[in-house]
């Protein structure tokens, strides 16, 4: 039930891993995602042993109406599947033409962009840096760090909605794994296979 009036105010602790002033909380384990990952045989190895968990999204809760506004923070832990590094799944939103804001709070990473048409682009990620994700452009982020949390401030249009499913299908046209210790971006072999 959404009240009237200003919600009040809140402070974001990075050492609380599990923030209680959001209404929203979304965990993704690899099982909902492990499609998405380049190296199935790694990914199944993974999952014979346990279902790690990849990120925690924390959001407000807004209606989807014209004017208002979602925000959250997302926590994505460090880890990989064979070589490459722990990531959201991405999407493009429902209501293409909208835009998304996010801020770095903590650790290192990239953002990863495509739009429908199979433009493409990378953008380092890491404590400090806000990027714009323009309206039409598919967003998903990486954590490039061996130890540490990619935290994450997100604020974005309340009926913008997300479509998961053409991602799903042909993927992101960037990979972003680990090659003699440190990230590199590759194109993605299995881009639009599928
Ligand atoms: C973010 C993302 C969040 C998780 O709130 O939804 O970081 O990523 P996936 O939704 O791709 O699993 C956002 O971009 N919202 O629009
Ligand atoms: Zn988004």
């Amino acid at each position: 039930m959404i009240k009237l009036g200003i919600p009040p105010g809140s402070t974001l602790d990075l050492d609380d891993l599990a923030p209680d002033q959001f209404e929203e909380h979304v965990t993704r384990r690899l099982s909902e995602i492990v499609s998405h990952f380049r190296d199935q045989e790694a990914a199944d190895l993974v999952l014979k042993q346990e279902d790690p968990v990849l990120y925690d999204v924390y959001a407000s809760e807004r209606p989807a109406l014209d004017g208002e506004l979602l925000y959250g923070v997302t926590y994505l832990y460090p880890g990989k599947i064979g070589s490459e590094y722990f990531m959201t799944k991405g999407h493009f939103h429902a209501i293409l033409e909208t835009a998304e804001v996010y801020y770095c709070l903590q650790g290192e990473g990239f953002m990863v962009l495509d739009t429908p048409e199979g433009d493409s682009s990378v953008e380092s990620f890491s404590r400090g840096k806000i990027l714009y994700v323009p309206p039409r452009w598919a967003h998903r982020v990486v954590n490039t760090s061996n130890d540490q949390t990619l935290v994450f401030f997100f604020v974005y249009p309340a009926n913008a909605g997300h479509d998961y499913e053409l991602i799903a299908a042909r993927g992101f046209r960037k990979l972003i794994v680990e090659e003699d210790g440190h990230p590199a971006i590759i194109d993605n072999p299995h881009w639009l296979c599928e």
